[in-house]
Order: structure tokens, then C-alpha cells, then sequence
């Protein structure tokens, strides 16, 4: 063992300060960055691969991004869906990849004569993974021990490997003194003994010949690199293969005398000349065209199984209801318009859908809701909470605990299997998707997840207008009528009357289309003859108390956007 001798010895006279050779002693720079952002890369693909496969649960990448948002202060979460809108997510994950690459290449840089500081620099980076997955409620302390030893491993072999190839193919720049075969001994890790008795400092067999090092080099590299992006690709693909799609085409949901009434209102309501106005919306938004909102990265796939709804809280009895329960006993269909309170005047996140469901209020009695019990707060599979006033529940509006959206069991993106719709409220207060809890409690003892972020408490939908047609700044014709039309909703209000005024002209009554109830919006029509010039068009929706909406403007924060809805067009 003389040779594992020398080679401590020569080590270890490299490390000494003494040594001015031992800064020239580790791999290239441009090398130890491959190689940390390579091993990096390897860590989170296998890390995602391992997290999608069985359960698709979420990896590392997708729980750390969870945190960031749940921690976030508003300000960045705001400039995030700011600058991203609807790509926000996308644009999370990606962000969380690209720091963790950028961290893995400094990592890399600073462990480039000691690898044992990359490897501890992996294990650290697992750690955060395994906290992040740990604290969310689709992963949890297993998947991530699981995940994480995954990833880590993969990490840690990419960055020894590549430390030594780079090692044996010598520096590109070699000083006199900084000899190949010492720099391969300096920079490796005191690891299991070489076979070989090569000592203690190299695992594997390196290519000692620094031109087949270099080629091994560039080779290791492009075969990681497109190792990962491909698991990344794959854990992405076996994650969309949804576990919950199947489960979902299997849903029976009840064809009532009820279901069948409102789909005839609803085709007598579509055959109207205001309904027939070429550029407005449906009365009825498909589910593929409905607005979807929600803080879920991984949208949750619920097996309906062995889901389970639990009542609980202040009440008498805590209650739990299966899938099959809450499908049998759905019988209520409602046409109910949803609003996000982030949506802007004139803006999409509003729609109208047939939901088909549980009054809420019928399940509650059973549980029996105790005296004080004056929040109903509500939890999803993800963790995603929101509370409303108990009242709701009982003041006779529509509040479903529903299965159904138009007629077939909820989309998955919408909350399959089961989730609340309560007409009247922002979404943000009432309208959890993937339900997996009801929490009855106090106004003063539970924030939902908006709350402290800067949402009001309390949200009723604000009366709102909209025009669809002509678009803002559209070329229209002079001389010829033209339809304006739109829609207009107060869910749980109804609305009696939609005015038009085109420039400081009078207003123009609209003709409403069928009314599909109190909770859905309403189709408007005015037709109008333009004359040459530029024009402005608003619109104001008068409601079922009599009420006109506000020409008084408002951010969406913090309890929903007001002002009337006005566009420029041309002639
Ligand atoms: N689980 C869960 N449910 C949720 C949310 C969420 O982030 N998570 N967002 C709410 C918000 S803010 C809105 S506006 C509605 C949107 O429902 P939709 O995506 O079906 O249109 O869902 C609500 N339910
Ligand atoms: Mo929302």
C-alpha cells in the first residue's frame, strides 16, 4: 500500500497553505460549473421522477416552488401574476429550476478542489427539498425521505464523476506544478478505497490518459444533460397521464327531471336574438372555456375511492361522506356565475356554469351546527383554505357542496371530485375545489389563505357589465347598425336592467336575454349606428335590489373591482 501512502501524502501537501500550487490544484472553473450545474440537474429530474411515478405527487421542484408561494411576501406574488398572468405557474417552476441550476454552479465553483463541500452542498439542497415536500399536504415526510435520497444520490454520483474525469483530463491551463494525476488525488473525496489501491481518494475509474478524460468529459456531460431534461419530460408526461381522468369517466351523475328542466331553459335561453349575437358569450361557459384560478402548481388528482368529505368542528356530530354518497344524493342543479375577485372590469375571470350538487346547508344539519358557529371555513386536498359567513349557508341563496359542472362530473381542473359553489361570493371566500374538509368555527378564529394576504375578508361579488362586442379599439362601419352586446351579473341578486351610453349620449336601455335565475348572469343587446369618428361605449348593470353599479373605479383589491366597463372604438 505504498502507492495509497504517496497518495495521502501528496494530497495532503497540495491542501497545506504552504503549498502556493495547491490554487492552481483543482479542476478548471469552466468544468466545475458543468459539473455542479449537471449534477443539479440530475438531482431534480430524478427528484421529479421519483415524486410523479405511483402517486403523482409533487417532487422536489414543485413543493419548494408550493413554499414560495405560500411564503411569499404579496408584493412578489402580485409582481409575479403581474408580469406572468395566467403563466404564473409555469413561470414559478421555471424560476425555482433556474435558481436551484445557478446555486448548483456556484456550488460547484466553490467545491472545485473539494468535493466533499458539493457533496454536503447536495445533501443540504435535498434537505430544503425534504422540508419543502414535508410541509406539503399532497407530499408529505415519506415521499420526500424517498424523493429527496433519490436525488441526492443522483447529485452526488453525477458531481464525483464528472470532478473526476475533469480531474484525470488535467487542467486547460496546467501550471507546472499542478501535475494531472495529483489534482485527480486532491479533489476527490474520502470515499470507499479504489480496487485498484489507488488509495483512498478516487471511487471510480478515471481514464487516466487526459485526452480519452476529456472526450469521457464531454461525453458524461451531454449523456446527463439530456438524461435529465428527458426525466424531466417523463415526470411531467406520467404526472398529465392523470390517475384521476380515468376515475372520472367512470362518474355516473344523475340525469333528474330537475337537470332536465334547466338544459331546457338553457337551450330556450341560447335560441334568443340577444343569446344569437355573434361575438358574445354563451350563457353557459363550457368547462374547457371556463376562467380557472387556484394557487395549485400540480393540479390535485383525487382518487374518488378513497376520498372522503369531513364535517367538523362546532358541530354535533362530526360527520364524513363518501364520493358515492355525496354523487347519490346530488340532485340539486343550479346555473350559478363564478367571479374571481382578481378579475378586472371587463375582464374574463367570470363565468356561468350549471352545478349539480348537495344544498350545502342539508349536510350541515346533519352534522348539526353548533350555537356561535359563525364561519364555515372549507380545506382542500392541498391544503387551500377559505371561510365564509355561516349565514350563507342559510339564507336561502344557492350553496352547493357540488359533483357536477354542465352535466358531467366536475373537470379535474375545476375539482374533481367534489367542491363548493356559493352564489354571491368571490371564489376566493367560498369556492374550494378538490373539498376535502368543512370546518365549522368562528369569523374571529380562522383567515383563509387570502386573508393575510391582503384580501378582504368578507366577499360578495360586486354587480358587474361587460362588453364582448365590438372589441375595444375595433374598426366598425358608419351608417349601418351594429350590435353591442354583452354580458352582465349579481349572482344571487339577478339583474333587471343593463343601460348603454355611447360618448355623452343618453342611455340606451339593452334587451336582456333569458333569464336562467337570480345567480346567473344575464346577455344584453343594444343595436346602435355608429357615425364617423372615435367613440366611447360603457355599460351599466342595474341590480335585483334596485342598485346601479358604481361608475366609482377600484382595484381588484381587496374586495373585488368596480367602475363601469368602457371601451374606445373607430370608424
Ligand atoms: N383548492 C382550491 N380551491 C380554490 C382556489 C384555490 O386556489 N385552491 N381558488 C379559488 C378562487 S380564487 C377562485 S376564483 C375559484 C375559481 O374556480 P374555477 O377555477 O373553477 O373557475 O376557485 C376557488 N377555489
Ligand atoms: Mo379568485
Amino acid at each position: 500500500m505504498s502507492d495509497a501512502s504517496q497518495s495521502r501524502s501528496s494530497s495532503e501537501s497540495l491542501k497545506s497553505p504552504s503549498g502556493p500550487t495547491s490554487a492552481e490544484a483543482g479542476i478548471s472553473r469552466p468544468k466545475a460549473i458543468v459539473a455542479g450545474v449537471l449534477a443539479g440537474a440530475a438531482a431534480l429530474s430524478l427528484g421529479e421522477l421519483a415524486g410523479a411515478i405511483g402517486a403523482p405527487r409533487p417532487g422536489p421542484v414543485t413543493a419548494v416552488s408550493n413554499r414560495v408561494v405560500d411564503r411569499a411576501p404579496t408584493w412578489f406574488v402580485n409582481f409575479g401574476k403581474s408580469v406572468f398572468g395566467l403563466a404564473d405557474k409555469p413561470a414559478l417552476l421555471l424560476g425555482t429550476v433556474m435558481i436551484s441550476l445557478v446555486a448548483a454552479a456556484l456550488l460547484g465553483l466553490i467545491s472545485r478542489r473539494r468535493p466533499t463541500i458539493g457533496v454536503i452542498g447536495i445533501v443540504v439542497f435535498g434537505l430544503v427539498g425534504l422540508l419543502a415536500m414535508a410541509a406539503d399536504a399532497q407530499a408529505g415526510v415519506v415521499s420526500g425521505i424517498i424523493v429527496n435520497t433519490v436525488a441526492v444520490t443522483a447529485g452526488v454520483s453525477v458531481l464525483l464523476v464528472m470532478f473526476g474525469l475533469a480531474a484525470s483530463s488535467g487542467s486547460p491551463t496546467p501550471g507546472p506544478t499542478a501535475l494531472p494525476v495529483e489534482a485527480s488525488r486532491s479533489i476527490s473525496p474520502p470515499i470507499s478505497p479504489h480496487p485498484s489501491g489507488d488509495g483512498e481518494d478516487l471511487a471510480l475509474d478515471m481514464p487516466t490518459n487526459p485526452a480519452v478524460a476529456r472526450r469521457s468529459f464531454l461525453g458524461f456531460s451531454a449523456v446527463v444533460g439530456a438524461g435529465s431534461v428527458l426525466g424531466g419530460l417523463a415526470a411531467r408526461s406520467l404526472r398529465n397521464r392523470t390517475s384521476a381522468g380515468e376515475a372520472r369517466a367512470a362518474v355516473q351523475i344523475i340525469e333528474s327531471d330537475i337537470a332536465a328542466k334547466v338544459e331546457e331553459q338553457v337551450v330556450v335561453a341560447g335560441a334568443t336574438d340577444v343569446a344569437s349575437t355573434p361575438g358574445i358569450t354563451p350563457i353557459v361557459v363550457p368547462a374547457e372555456n371556463f376562467y380557472r384560478i387556484d394557487t395549485a402548481l400540480l393540479v390535485p388528482q383525487v382518487d374518488p375511492a378513497t376520498w372522503k368529505l369531513t364535517i367538523k368542528g362546532m358541530v354535533d356530530n362530526e360527520l364524513t361522506f363518501t364520493y358515492d354518497e355525496l354523487l347519490e344524493r346530488a340532485e340539486t342543479v343550479e346555473p350559478v356565475t363564478l367571479s374571481c375577485v382578481s378579475n378586472e372590469v371587463g375582464g374574463g375571470l367570470v363565468g356561468n356554469a350549471i352545478w349539480q350538487g348537495i344544498p350545502l346547508a342539508e349536510l350541515l344539519d346533519e352534522a348539526g351546527v353548533q350555537p356561535g358557529a359563525t364561519q364555515i371555513s372549507s380545506r382542500s386536498v392541498d391544503g387551500w383554505d377559505c371561510g365564509f359567513p355561516t349565514e350563507a349557508a342559510y339564507d336561502g341563496r344557492t350553496a352547493l357542496v357540488a359533483v357536477a359542472m354542465n352535466g358531467e362530473p366536475l373537470p379535474i381542473e375545476h375539482g374533481f371530485p367534489v367542491r363548493l359553489v356559493v352564489s354571491g361570493l368571490y371564489g376566493y371566500v367560498s369556492a374550494t375545489k378538490w373539498l376535502s374538509e368543512i370546518e365549522l368555527t368562528t369569523i374571529e378564529d380562522f383567515n383563509g389563505y387570502w386573508i393575510p394576504r391582503g384580501w378582504s375578508k368578507a366577499g360578495p361579488i360586486k354587480t358587474q357589465s361587460r362588453i364582448d362586442t365590438p372589441r375595444r379599439f375595433a374598426t366598425v362601419g358608419v351608417g349601418s347598425p351594429i350590435p353591442i352586446a354583452g354580458v352582465a351579473w349579481a349572482p344571487n341578486l339577478g339583474i333587471t336592467k343593463v343601460e348603454v351610453q355611447v360618448d355623452d349620449g343618453p342611455w340606451l336601455e339593452a334587451t336582456l336575454g333569458e333569464s336562467l335565475g337570480i345567480n346567473a348572469w344575464r346577455q344584453w343587446l343594444v343595436s346602435w349606428t355608429p357615425t364617423a369618428g372615435d367613440h366611447q361605449i360603457r355599460v351599466r348593470a342595474t341590480d335585483g335590489s334596485g342598485a346601479t353599479q358604481t361608475e366609482q373605479r377600484t382595484a381588484v383589491a381587496p374586495n373585488g373591482a368596480s367602475g363601469w366597463h368602457t371601451i374606445t372604438i373607430r370608424t
